[in-house]
């Protein structure tokens, strides 16, 4: 009888082991899988002649370790640049970056008058309503291709006539 509930609680046991393991690296392997999310890609409506459009978002990071978005690809365009809009004596600059960091368990807000992507030197202004196919290459080996939409933003306009 002893020798039983001893052998239960031991297999008890195991069986607990085994489960809670499991349940980690199904935990660990679901972050892995869902580790960085984007939210609303949006780009900022340019007249026809832009030089340049500006690319916004949110990016979640719902993983334990920093991740750094490297570079931003999307057809029809010289090139694409990370920037970072920054106060420098007393002047608005916007300066060029390496990669920008999302953190671990964070968001990087990209938005207008901080962290924003340039997309330079456009074949054709896409038109307010569009939507645009960018991919986001990130330091973690992934690449996340989102639609961006091309939409007017009036809370911009407000903070220009301020
Ligand atoms: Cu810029």
């Amino acid at each position: 009888m002893f020798n039983q509930i001893k052998k239960l609680t031991l297999a008890l046991a195991v069986l607990t082991i085994f489960n809670n393991t499991f349940a980690m690296e199904h935990h660990t392997a679901n972050h892995t899988a869902t580790g960085i999310v984007i939210n609303d890609p949006w780009i900022r409506s340019a007249p026809p002649n832009a030089p340049a459009l500006g690319l916004f978002m949110q990016i979640n990071n719902n993983s334990d370790k920093d991740i750094k978005l490297l570079s931003v690809n999307a057809r029809g365009y010289k090139r694409i640049e990370l920037h970072r809009t920054i106060m420098h004596s007393g002047m608005m600059k916007m300066v060029k970056q390496d990669f920008m960091p999302i953190p671990a368990q964070g968001t990087l807000h990209v938005k207008l008058g901080s962290w924003h992507v340039m997309l330079i030197g456009p074949k054709r202004v896409p038109r307010t309503g569009e939507t645009v196919t960018i991919s986001l290459k990130f330091d973690n080996g992934t690449t996340q291709v989102v639609k961006a939409l091309v939409k007017k933003n009036g809370m911009m306009k407000n903070h220009l006539m301020h």
